[in-house]
């Protein structure tokens, strides 16, 4: 039987995941890791996408080393930046990453020729700074005009291996030019930023075959012969694939570089209520959609990381939180400061101190600081859920690197007052070899798949304990959350 191979490359790290069904159970194999994150180069930030390219030959070179001859091959990451290629498939620019304070007054100049109700109404997506719609009215237009072929970052991998150019949908709902109605690129959003529909490629469904790598790239490098499938290429529509829950009355939460949570809907919320919580509808594969929203996550984490030095680990970071009185200190973790500050830890100290709280000084109190932040913020964002939907939810599903920070799932099951079912850790790299799967036959849908997963990898339930003063904790927090 062929091997299924997920190229998953988020933020801060990229892998390379072998997956095979073996008596009813799924098993996963990591072949390749490396890092990524963003340079800094004149004021601006870039991902380097050709070091991206080399670590999925170095990974396939890997593969082949230890085995794998045939595979079929999908690709993910995170979503909204893109890659300008010519007419001969050159890359044209730099990469913009997405957090970047060139797009900081796009959603301003905008609303002078269209307001942000309509651009949420046409496309149903939470308004983000960094949309691809905002990227995309902040570029250089010569440049824009000049580019054969507009591709987000997947999109352009898969073009590298393959020759094929795609606009894989999950991905392209992300971009904020999508009309939710007829399931196209909006043209008046198109003209608004100065780009035809022909510079985006055709619009493909996750579980379509893309084609063979060509022969000449396998024996340059000596790869294994793969058949590249469109997955659901945006990592989140990925990592929601492989949650192992069942029926309406579950969350999910996406934990990595952001903290992404919502419910799965068979159809868009995108009304008053939900622009004014700005809630996303985000499209997944087989027809569903993802209603979530974007909490800055665990980045906050791998900045004071980073700033600190690497000689600590995220579970050091962990354990020494562990030992720290909490709710002490809490910050807005939305709040535009903390998306892209020159050093996390004054930010934070900055943040603390500006509203009359204690300032976190040890490596514990700062991580204990964000572990909380989040949990409230997962509370907040809950309560919104359950507004919107008119639907009780009874236990979150968490998924992703977050899952092996035990002290924020067990922080995160307090403050919910709910269970918080943690696990799989590589739930991104799994639902992107589930597409694959479906695809070629071996699994018949979702619902079948994650029943599966269930007994495939260890999962670790963490129920509630009682919060001493919840309801006075969560006061301050949300009157933080207004004052700021
Ligand atoms: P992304 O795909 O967005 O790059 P991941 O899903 O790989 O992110 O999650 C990375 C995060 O997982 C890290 O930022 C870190 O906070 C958390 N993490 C990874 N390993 C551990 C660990 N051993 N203990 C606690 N947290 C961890
Ligand atoms: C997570 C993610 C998220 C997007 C952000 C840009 O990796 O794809 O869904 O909002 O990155």
């Amino acid at each position: 039987m062929k091997k299924h191979i997920a190229i998953d490359i988020g933020a801060s790290s990229g892998r390379l995941v072998s997956g095979s069904l073996n008596n009813g159970k799924i098993e996963l194999q990591e072949i390749y890791r490396f890092d990524n994150g963003v340079i800094g180069q004149n004021g601006n930030y870039f991902w380097n996408i050709d070091k991206l390219f080399d670590e999925i030959i170095n990974g396939l070179k890997v593969a082949k080393e230890t085995g794998v001859e045939e595979c079929t091959l999908g690709i993910d990451t995170w979503a909204v930046d893109y890659v300008l290629i010519d007419a001969q498939g050159n890359r044209i620019q730099e990469v913009y990453a997405y957090r970047n304070d060139r797009v900081k007054t796009a959603m301003m100049d905008i609303e002078k020729q269209i307001s942000l109700t309509d651009i949420y109404e046409r496309t149903g997506i939470q308004l983000l700074h960094f949309n691809t719609l905002f990227q995309l009215y902040m570029h250089d237009k010569e440049e824009l005009k000049k580019a054969h072929k507009i591709l987000l970052i997947p999109d352009y991998l898969y073009y590298r291996l393959s020759g094929k150019l795609i606009s894989e949908k999950t991905n392209a709902s992300t971009t904020q030019l999508m009309n939710l109605a007829t399931k196209e690129y909006d043209n008046d959003l198109l003209n608004l930023i100065g780009v035809r529909r022909e510079q985006f490629a055709m619009l493909t469904e996750p579980g379509a075959s893309i084609g063979m790598m060509p022969a000449s790239l396998r024996e340059q490098y000596n790869l294994p012969q793969c058949e590249l499938v469109c997955v659901a290429s945006h990592d989140t529509a990925s990592s929601v694939l492989g949650v192992p829950g069942a029926g309406k009355h579950f969350a999910y939460l996406c934990s990595g570089t952001w903290s992404l949570m919502g419910v799965e809907n068979a159809y868009p919320i995108a009304n008053a209520q939900s622009y004014s919580m700005n809630f996303t509808n985000e499209w997944g594969a087989y027809g569903t959609y993802r209603f979530l929203k974007n909490i800055m996550g665990l980045w906050l984490i791998q900045e004071v990381h980073r700033d600190l030095g690497t000689e600590f680990s995220f579970a050091d970071l962990m354990m020494e939180a562990e030992k720290i009185i909490p709710f002490q200190f809490l910050i807005d973790c939305n709040d535009d400061c903390f998306l892209k500050p020159e050093n996390m830890i004054s930010e934070i100290q900055n943040y603390c101190s500006q509203t009359g709280q204690l300032v976190p000084n040890t490596r514990g109190e700062l991580a204990r600081c964000i572990f909380d932040s989040l949990a409230l913020m997962y509370h907040k964002t809950l309560e919104e859920l359950v507004t919107i939907t008119g639907h009780s939810i009874d236990f979150l599903h968490v998924v992703g690197g977050g899952v092996q920070n035990e002290l924020l799932c067990q922080i995160t099951a307090n403050v919910l007052q709910i269970p918080v079912i943690a696990g799989p850790v590589e739930s991104t790299a799994l639902g992107n070899i589930l597409v694959q799967m479906i695809s070629k036959g071996e699994v018949n849908t979702i619902a079948e798949a994650r029943k599966v997963i269930m007994k495939s990898f260890a999962i670790k339930t963490y129920q509630p304990t009682k919060v001493e003063n919840l309801d006075e904790v969560y006061k301050r927090f949300n009157q933080l959350i207004r004052t700021c």
